[in-house]
C-alpha cells in the first residue's frame, strides 16, 4: 500500500513573518538589478558597497510537488531605489493556477497583469486577502515604513516563470512623488 505523506505543522511568528523550521530564500538588490527602473541608481548603490536585503521568502515545499499546496510567508522590507519603492520580482506561474495571499503587517500595493495587457492594482494592509486568478502575473510593492508581510498558498506544482516579467517589465511602477505614493505607467513596458 502506498505510504501517505505525513501531515506536519510549521510555526509562523506573526510579529516578523519568520518560520523557524524553514531556511528563507533571500533576495538582495543585486538580484533585482534589472527590475528597478532607475538602473543608474541601482549601480550607484551597489558600487557604494550597499546591497540591501529586499525580501525573504519562507516556503514549506522546495522543490515543488504535484498534488500538494505550497505555502509560506514573504517579508518585503521598506525602502526605495531612487523614487521607486521596494518590490518582489513578480512572476507568472508556469502551470496556470490561482494563488491566495493574506497580509498581516504593513502597507502596500499589489500589481497584477495578464499577457493580454490587462492590469489591476490593489491596495494592501493588515487583514487584506487577495485572490490572484490563473493567468495574472503578480508583484507586491511595499509603500509603508515597516515590513510588508504576507502568507501565501498555491498549487505546489505551479512553477514560476520569471523570464516574461524580466523581458517586459511591469506595466505600472509605484513611486513616491511630492511625498505621495503614485502608480504610474512604466515608460519602458512592452508586451
Ligand atoms: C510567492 C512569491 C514571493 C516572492 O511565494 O514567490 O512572494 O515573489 P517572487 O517569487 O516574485 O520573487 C508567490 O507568489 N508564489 O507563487
Ligand atoms: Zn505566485
Amino acid at each position: 500500500m502506498a505510504k501517505y505523506f505525513n501531515p506536519f505543522t510549521i510555526s509562523v511568528d506573526y510579529s516578523n513573518g519568520k518560520i523557524s523550521e524553514i531556511a528563507p530564500i533571500q533576495c538582495h538588490l543585486v538580484d533585482l538589478k534589472s527590475h528597478f527602473s532607475d538602473r543608474k541608481a541601482v549601480e550607484k548603490t551597489l558600487s557604494s558597497g550597499l546591497n540591501p536585503l529586499i525580501y525573504e521568502v519562507y516556503e514549506a515545499f522546495q522543490p515543488f510537488m504535484s498534488g500538494h499546496l505550497n505555502f509560506g510567508t514573504t517579508i518585503l522590507n521598506p525602502g526605495k531605489i531612487a523614487k521607486e519603492y521596494f518590490f518582489t520580482k513578480g512572476h507568472h506561474h508556469v502551470r496556470d493556477c490561482g494563488e491566495i495571499y493574506t497580509f498581516f503587517k504593513g502597507k502596500g500595493i499589489f500589481l497584477l497583469q495578464t499577457k493580454n495587457g490587462e492590469t489591476a492594482e490593489m491596495p494592501l494592509k493588515a487583514g487584506t486577502t487577495i485572490y490572484v486568478p490563473p493567468g495574472w502575473a503578480h508583484r507586491m510593492v511595499n509603500v509603508g515604513k515597516e515590513e510588508l508581510i504576507s502568507i501565501f498558498c498555491y498549487d505546489a506544482a505551479a512553477g514560476h516563470d520569471y523570464s516574461s516579467i524580466e523581458r517586459t517589465g511591469f506595466a505600472k511602477l509605484v513611486v513616491e512623488r511630492n511625498r505621495k505614493t503614485q502608480i504610474i505607467d512604466n515608460p519602458n513596458f512592452s508586451i
